[in-house]
């Protein structure tokens, strides 16, 4: 008996100081080793629970005692230990993870549409204003609707107001379109009048590239065709065209010119705001720079699409968005819009 009470009391004192070795994070493990090693089903007070059998009855309330106040003892310092490990590794975790709130943001860098999609944007919702609807054609075009059905047959030498990349050197058939204009004729030929389209797209010229000009850029191409349009309806359309887009103060002067397609034709040009009509790179020392050309559609493309040109008139135009984006902004060199030059396309 008291042998069994002896062996309770070194079993003590031995799971005790095994608990307070634990101390450290790693040593949770550790931890529930003891648990089982004094409390598991093969531990220590399971195999004094096993020696009760030969003790004297009388004796055996006393060893239940002292092994249940084992038990609640062992298991409270357990549960006291566990919770000082886990603090402890949240007190680590934390001393980590610190964050000073003090400190300023970190600004999130956004995209933006690019200057001249927006440009586009714009123009089309002024367009869309006036009743006209968006149309579209392919960039890669045969030659057909890139020219002949504008007027300008093959070895006709109006083909070279146009620089253009042609896509099979053999034929000469398909070209990447120089101009929206080959999108009229597609538009025509499935569509009867009244048709008042815009044409905002992509056009490619195999030509030097300076301040004002590139091999890439964009036109919004426009066709009204009714009974009795007039060169007067295409005036009023552009000047309010410039007016919405420029405000009041630009000036805007329609010089007459020669486009295959169109009959009468005219170029708008826009007084210089690079220079206020000084001179310099972006206007070519003119004062003026040129966004668009236009006319009434001339006879000869009604032929092209079956329309009866003695009950059809109409007109069209095709603005140059690059050009109209310098002026708009103020930018000195059509380049950059290519260039894609973070610091210039952030500012817009
Ligand atoms: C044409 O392309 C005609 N298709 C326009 C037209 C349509 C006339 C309908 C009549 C009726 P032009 O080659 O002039 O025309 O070009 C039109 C506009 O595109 C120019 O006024 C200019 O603003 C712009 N543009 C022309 N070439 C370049 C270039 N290399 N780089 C940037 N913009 C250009």
């Amino acid at each position: 008996m008291d042998d069994l009470k002896n062996k309770i009391k070194s079993l003590k004192e031995e799971a005790f100081s095994d608990l307070n070795r634990v101390d450290q994070l790693s040593q949770l493990k550790e931890l529930d080793r003891l648990r089982i090693k004094y409390m598991g089903r093969k531990g220590a007070i399971q195999s004094i629970m096993k020696g009760l059998k030969s003790v004297d009855p009388k004796d055996r309330p006393l060893i239940g005692r002292l092994v249940n106040s084992f038990k609640s003892e062992f298991g409270a310092k357990y549960e006291e230990k566990r919770e000082e490990l886990r603090q402890r590794a949240e007190q680590e975790r934390l001393g980590k993870e610190w964050i000073d709130v003090t400190l300023p943001g970190v600004r999130q860098r956004s995209g933006k549409i690019h200057i001249i999609q927006q440009t586009l944007d714009e123009i089309s919702s002024i367009f869309k204003g006036l009743g006209f609807s968006v149309a579209d054609g392919p960039e890669i075009e045969s030659d057909y609707y890139n020219f002949d059905a504008l007027n300008i047959p093959k070895d006709h030498p109006a083909r070279d107001m146009w620089d253009t990349f042609y896509i099979d050197d053999q034929t000469d058939r398909t070209v990447l379109r120089t101009h929206t204009s080959p999108v009229q004729i597609r538009t025509m030929e499935r569509r009867q009048p009244p048709v008042r389209i815009i044409v905002p797209g992509r056009v490619y010229r195999n030509e030097a590239i300076d301040a004002s000009h590139h091999a890439v850029f964009y036109q919004v191409e426009g066709l009204y065709v009714d009974n009795n349009v007039t060169f007067r309806d295409l005036k009023g359309v552009l000047s309010y065209f410039s007016r919405q887009m420029f405000g009041d103060n630009l000036l805007v002067r329609f010089r007459p010119s020669f486009f295959p397609f169109t009959e009468p034709s005219a170029e708008v040009d826009i007084s210089c705001v690079m220079c206020s009509g000084k001179g310099c790179a972006v206007c070519k020392y003119t004062g003026w720079v040129e966004i668009l050309g236009c006319g009434m559609v001339d006879p000869a493309v009604y032929r092209y699409v079956n329309y009866d040109p003695e009950i059809y008139s109409g007109y069209a135009f095709g603005l140059g968005v690059e050009r109209i984006a310098m002026l708009r902004y103020q930018i000195n060199d059509i380049r950059l819009f290519l260039d894609n030059d973070v610091r210039f396309l952030e500012q817009f």
